[in-house]
């Protein structure tokens, strides 16, 4: 998606407001909270709290299994969760939808279920290097167990995909090609249409890691064209412990099931056992109720703004952001420059400070950053380093955020003597 020329109308500290982590005063002695850690996990509004609260005050039975009322509105409520959901990603069916705990789970199913049936000595999956650890190592996991092979799609110079070593890969004729809509690492986001519709001229199907773009850009399943997708809800103000799977029903309903046990059966003998249609087929043992319903609430609050605006108000961010980084000494920030090319993430190094350290400094000043690997060895290896200091924007973050991190880097200088 590209930038519009219309400025986002949602107003990051008025926002503020309907988070209650935001009204808390800071401990003594601490400046107010700058939360600039939403790719890890997001914050969650009063409405998605108030919906997982309410869940068990006042509806609270376990789904599919009573004929009594709670139970039945118990089971309406998670249902109409994932018609929020389906419309959110502009599913064709809701039972396209699999609740699953995170992408981590997601990946994990596919690869089990998918990768069992379908891969075979000597077939190739392709990857990239900028995945997250959750959408590697299920793969290498399943190779080695089916003798796969996996190639990686490289990187460019500015950490993206080399779309000309993909073309080329894709002549290897991988059976899947995963990978992710959004580095969380550097905030690139993917060619995923160009992507997909390469891959299947090559035979291949695509699993989306989106866990990086659901929670911060339109996101349309049919006219992607994507045959899987995966999303946690806690990067979305949803609760921890809620997620998607998406995928096309005819490929899930021909998959087996990933996990056995109740809830997930048509008739069970001593001797054999049907499995039942989509989507419990995939949803054994009692879920997360109250987590998807607040999922629910989440992506009904993110709807009300208009995801075209979240982004656009991220892109501002993004913007002010790049402006200011050149005049911090020693600052090298990675990833694409071009703000249609990168969401809400900066991810750098600060000349020979370590990340963990520019991050306890940013701490001191009451600015939550991520320091580390991101998940993402691999593309931390590409880059040259062990680690980078990231900060990453939502709907909350405003431009005084940004004042304040750029404040904190230069302290963080001045501590270390760069400046
Ligand atoms: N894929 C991507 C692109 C991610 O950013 C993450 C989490 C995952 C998969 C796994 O998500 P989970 O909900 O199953 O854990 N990323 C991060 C991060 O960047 N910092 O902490 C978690």
């Amino acid at each position: 998606m590209t930038a519009t020329t219309q400025p986002s109308t949602i107003d990051g500290l008025a926002i503020r407001k309907d988070f209650p982590i935001f009204q808390q005063a800071p401990t003594e002695g601490r400046l107010p909270l700058v939360f600039l850690d939403s790719a890890a996990s997001s914050q969650r509004p009063a409405v998605v709290i108030d919906a997982v609260s309410d869940f068990y005050a006042r509806t609270n039975a376990n789904i599919h299994r009573g004929v009594y009322q709670l139970s039945e509105q118990a089971t309406l409520r998670y249902e109409e969760a994932r018609h929020i959901a389906a419309q959110f990603i502009n599913a064709a069916n809701p039972r396209e939808c699999i609740f699953v705990r995170n992408t981590t789970e997601a990946i994990n199913l596919v690869a089990s279920s998918w990768g069992r049936t379908n891969l075979n000595p000597g077939d190739r999956i392709l990857l990239s290097v900028m995945e997250h650890h959750s959408n590697i190592v299920p793969w290498q996991m399943i190779a080695e167990e089916r003798g796969a092979t996996i190639d990686y799609i490289p990187l460019t110079g500015d950490q993206r995909l080399d779309l000309e070593a993909f073309d080329a890969l894709l002549k290897n004729e991988p059976k899947l090609v995963a990978v992710t809509h959004v580095s969380n690492a550097t905030g690139t986001i993917n060619p995923i249409a160009e992507i997909v519709r390469k891959a299947h001229a090559a035979g291949a199907l695509v699993l989306v890691d989106a866990a990086q773009s659901v929670p911060h850009m339109p996101v349309d399943v049919q006219a992607l064209d994507v045959d899987f997708m995966a999303f946690s809800g806690h990067k979305m103000l949803g609760p921890m412990g809620s997620g998607i799977l998406y995928g096309k029903r005819e490929i899930l309903e021909a998959m087996p099931p990933y996990m056995g046990g109740g809830s997930m059966i048509r008739k069970v003998t001593l001797e054999k056992t049907t499995f039942a249609d989509l989507p419990a087929r995939f949803e054994a043992g009692t879920p997360a109720v109250a987590d998807q319903i607040g999922l629910g609430a989440a992506m009904q609050y993110l709807s009300g703004m208009g995801m075209e605006n979240v982004r656009q108000h991220e892109i501002e961010l993004l913007d002010y952001a790049l402006e200011q980084l050149p005049g911090v000494p020693g600052l090298t920030a990675f990833g694409p420059e071009d703000v249609n090319e990168r969401a809400g993430v900066i991810s750098f190094t600060l000349g020979d400070i370590h990340a963990h350290d520019v991050s306890s400094i940013l701490d001191s000043e009451n600015i939550a950053v991520r320091a580390g690997h991101h998940c993402a060895q691999p593309l931390m290896h590409d880059l040259g380093v062990t680690a980078t200091t990231r900060a990453s924007f939502y709907v909350y973050n405003t431009k005084d955020d940004v004042d304040r991190l750029i404040a904190g880097l230069h302290k963080a200088n001045k501590i270390f003597g760069l400046s």
